[in-house]
């Protein structure tokens, strides 16, 4: 896909955005989603590079799209009945200008290099935006957890470990969790990680039980944050969330956590999905019921079907998308709503779109909305308080301090309502007001490239 300049720039500033993008392309071959993600970022730099001729002679673009470090490596483990499966595993350490690399970790059977670079990428831009000193990485495996017993899920993470061990820490690579990896994997990984090490360095993963380092509030805390910037955006419209009906995918820790904070600020939200279909529910998701199903039982939005009773439908393959509602959050992964999609929901009066999970949008997708003046957050803004929380739970650790669920809460409504800020007001100042990705993609992209260009030539 040729680059479409979101705004004006000199044409010899788009001659090296376009030769910039063909060298990703021509050396990266294969990794659809990192180009995706890289694609989106140049399109908003042009009146950055023109206004600072000096990124151009530092190579700064070329460094930026190389990751530091990237690490694969074998995991062998052996299942219930001693067949011996080999996965593969990858950390990914993008760029360390601003902190120590910062990234989750995700199992699934789709995870391949291109997939954790184009994670690990978004994460740069992310994390500066939380202005919480982390650099960005990704990692994970092609090992697909469902279905995989407690016992099964802990020896593929201890293999997992036994090679990761040796390229993090607290002052190096602190992964967390993503899809496939949330509380469970994250205690195992971390028992195998002092195991063997022999130390007890709290800071080195997060998203950890409250009991041994976790922060108050981290399990919440991307559902709640995208949330909060979804409030944000309406407030600058003179909307709120109270009576808004709302459209959320997936039923993961992100999809749970935003039904729980939309609810609390008196939406309606009626939908959930997962890979094999979604549900509606005419009155409203019953959390409760929905914890049950997801965090207990490790279930299916099917069973949340049966269980439900009258009001709750379950459709297989289809999508939430197809449901009218005021507001969108896709909460479950990549590229999950598209062009016919978006066209739906906005012939169906959406007002807003933002984007729990990384880059669930189409690109196509990202136009129309903005076409229709659809106020559009996207990942890198709206998802950013989980890892923000973790940042705090890395503060936490360091300090040997536990802070309470309301002091977190707190400090995490004060970093989504900054960031939003933040977005706002680059877009604004590069003539380009209401649109969240070019804000997004300038306020994070300067803060790492100031950084790097201090640090030299690395
Ligand atoms: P979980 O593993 O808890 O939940 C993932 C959900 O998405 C499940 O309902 C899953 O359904 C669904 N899903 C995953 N892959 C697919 C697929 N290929 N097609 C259809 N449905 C799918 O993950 P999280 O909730 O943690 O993550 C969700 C998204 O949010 C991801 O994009 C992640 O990168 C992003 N994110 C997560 C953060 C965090 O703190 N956890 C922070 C910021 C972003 P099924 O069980 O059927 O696979
Ligand atoms: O995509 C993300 O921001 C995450 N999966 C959370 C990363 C983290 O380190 O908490």
């Amino acid at each position: 896909m040729p680059l479409a300049p979101r705004l004006p720039a000199p044409p010899e500033i788009l001659a090296v955005l376009e030769e910039t993008y063909e060298r990703v392309l021509r050396r990266d071959p294969g990794e659809g989603e990192f180009h995706q993600a890289v694609h989106e970022v140049l399109e908003s730099l042009g009146p950055v590079l023109a206004a600072r001729a000096g990124l151009g002679e530092a190579r700064l673009l070329e460094r930026l799209l190389e990751p530091e470090r990237q690490i694969m490596f074998r995991v062998p483990w052996q299942d219930d009945e001693g067949r011996v499966h080999v996965n593969r595993g990858f950390r990914v350490e993008f760029n360390g200008a601003l902190g120590p690399y910062k990234g989750g970790l995700r199992f699934h059977p789709t995870v391949n290099l291109g997939i954790v670079k184009f994670l690990g990428f978004e994460q740069i831009f992310k994390n500066a935006l939380t202005g919480l000193g982390i650099g960005g990485g990704k990692g994970g495996s092609d090992f697909d957890p469902h279905g995989r017993s407690d016992e099964e899920v802990m020896r593929f993470c201890q293999s997992f470990m036994t090679e990761l061990y040796r390229h993090v820490g607290e002052h190096t690579d602190v992964p967390a969790g993503d899809i496939g990896v949330g509380g469970r994997e994250i205690g195992y990984l971390f028992g195998q990680y002092r195991r063997v090490t022999n130390r007890w360095e709290a800071g080195v993963l997060t998203g950890k039980g409250m009991l041994w380092g976790g922060s108050a509030g981290r399990t919440e805390a991307t559902g709640y944050g995208n949330v909060l910037f979804t409030a944000e955006m309406l407030r600058h419209r003179g909307e709120d969330l109270d009576g808004q009906q709302i459209v959320v995918s997936g039923s993961g820790n992100v999809a749970i956590y935003t039904i729980e904070k939309a609810q609390q600020l008196g939406a309606n939200v009626i939908t959930v999905s997962d890979s094999g279909g979604y549900v509606v529910d005419d009155k409203g998701i019953d959390l409760d019921l929905l914890k049950h199903v997801k965090e207990v039982d490790r279930g299916r939005v099917s069973d949340y079907a049966d269980l439900r009773g009258s009001s709750a439908r379950y459709i297989a393959g289809g999508r939430v998308w197809d449901v009218p509602a005021d507001i969108a959050l896709p909460s479950a992964t990549q590229n999950e709503l598209d062009a016919d999609a978006a066209a739906l929901l906005v012939r169906n009066g959406v007002k807003a779109v933002s984007e729990g999970a990384n880059m669930p949008t189409t690109p196509e997708a990202v136009h129309i909305f903005q076409e229709a003046d659809v106020a559009f957050g996207p990942g890198k803004a709206a998802n950013a308080g989980g890892v923000a929380v973790s940042a705090l739970e890395m503060r936490q650790n360091a300090a040997r301090a536990a802070w309470s669920f309301a002091q977190v809460e707190d400090e995490l409504a004060g970093i989504m309502s900054d960031i939003h800020a933040t977005c706002y007001e680059t877009a604004e100042r590069y003539g380009a007001p209401g649109d969240y990705v070019v804000g997004a993609n300038i306020a994070g992209f300067e803060r790492v490239a100031a950084a790097m260009l201090a640090q030299g030539l690395i």
